[in-house]
């Protein structure tokens, strides 16, 4: 593997690995801006990041158990009209490290920032499959295909040095409400190299392993996506299993992700002084559900308040609870006075009044997967 053309990236990221690239924001940068920048949004790679540098001959093809293969350039998918969805896109890793704590979880330590916010512009994937003869909201083809399975170019040590993949059920890709695109640019400018150029998808309200960089070809299959990522990565299993026992097949791959907060003005709760302090951070929950709440503690649980939250800069959408970007998060800051010796914690509810569970532990193992306790600091 080659990893001497790698793009520049910002020196303020954090890096959890250098090869693969895997790295994330400071905290105070990530809840800076609503809209996260691209060279401050997280990057998590399992391979080199590869180089599409002849755009004219590159194709995506679209094949499986269809009767209409079909091979499109960068200019077929331009010509299908244009989307600009807002959505956050969270590494289902997210707050690894914190989950860390309490039980062996493998993958790659993250802090609180694998995740940001951007407008992605693109075709929508319900678009690109009426071109092959596929029609709103089809749930199985004619062939049998129930799942759509994405595949990149990069090379991952986890597929034996192939293709990145992954797959999400055909009737999520042919709705036109669930926003799925193939994207082409990231924030108004044309992606870059590591968030996927020419293309990748982007499938909103899912844990971000699903949203495949550097497409290469969409294949029409019957059953979920076989590959590592699918079936041995980013799924739940209950306290009572661990590494020497754990049976993969039991258990379905994780799609949406869970609601879930992390407060981001503070990098470390040791030096915060007492007296009043503006307490800010993120809120998100998965498959499109708003957040309802976000409630704020500093004794540790005993007493909450309920942070004001926001979406475009400043103003409340809270008084009806609707969610004016649905797949995007919330920022929130609540202002609370620090007593001495203090427990901070942050607590999300979202739409369907789903609850943050009250700590990491609570929620089980969760292997190579994202913590999902009450943020505590
Ligand atoms: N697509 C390819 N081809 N290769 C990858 O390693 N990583 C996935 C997903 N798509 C990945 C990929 C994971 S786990 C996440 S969380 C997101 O891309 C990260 O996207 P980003 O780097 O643009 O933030
Ligand atoms: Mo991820």
């Amino acid at each position: 593997s080659d990893y001497s053309k790698e793009p520049p990236r910002h020196p303020s990221l954090k890096i959890n690995a250098k090869e693969p690239f895997n790295a994330e924001p400071r905290r105070s940068d990530l809840i800076a801006s609503y809209i996260t920048p691209v060279d401050m949004f997280y990057k998590r790679n399992h391979g080199p990041i590869p180089i599409v540098d002849d755009v004219e001959s590159f194709r995506v093809s679209i094949h499986g158990l269809i009767d209409n293969p079909k091979q499109l350039s960068m200019t077929d998918i331009r010509n299908l009209p244009k989307y600009n969805v807002t959505a956050t896109l969270q590494c289902a890793g997210n707050r690894r490290t914190a989950m860390s704590k309490t039980r062996t979880v493998k993958g790659v330590g993250w802090d609180v920032a694998a995740l940001g916010n951007a407008t992605w512009g693109g075709a929508k994937l319900s678009d690109v499959f009426e071109l092959v003869g596929i029609c709103m909201h089809t749930s199985v083809t004619a062939l049998g295909g129930k799942h759509v399975e994405f595949i990149s170019v990069d090379k991952c040590k986890e597929e034996n040095g192939g293709p990145y993949k992954a797959s999400i059920p055909l009737s999520q890709a042919t709705n036109p409400d669930a926003d799925v695109l193939l994207a082409y640019e990231m924030n108004g400018e044309i992606l870059n190299r590591d968030h996927g150029y020419p293309l990748r998808v982007v499938v909103p309200g899912v844990i971000g392993a699903r949203s495949v960089k550097w497409l290469d070809s969409i294949n029409v299959i019957a059953e979920e996506c076989q590959g590592f990522f699918m079936q041995k990565d980013y799924k739940m299993f209950p306290p009572s299993v661990d590494w020497n026992n754990i049976d993969w097949s039991t258990r379905k791959p994780q799609m949406d992700f869970p609601v879930q907060c992390a407060i981001c003005s503070l990098e470390d709760v040791s030096v915060v002084k007492q007296g009043k302090v503006t307490v800010s951070g993120y809120a998100v929950s998965g498959g499109g559900r708003g957040i309802e709440r976000v409630d704020i503690s500093v004794d540790g649980g005993k007493t909450w308040v309920e942070a004001f939250r926001y979406q475009k800069s400043g103003v409340s959408y809270i008084a009806d609870g609707i969610n004016s970007d649905k797949w995007a998060w919330v920022l929130f800051e609540a202002e609370v006075d620090i007593p001495h010796n203090t427990e901070i914690i942050a607590k999300a509810v979202d739409s369907a009044a789903n609850v943050q569970p009250e700590n990491v532990e609570f929620y089980t193992l969760i292997c190579r997967s994202m913590a999902k306790g009450t943020h505590n600091m």
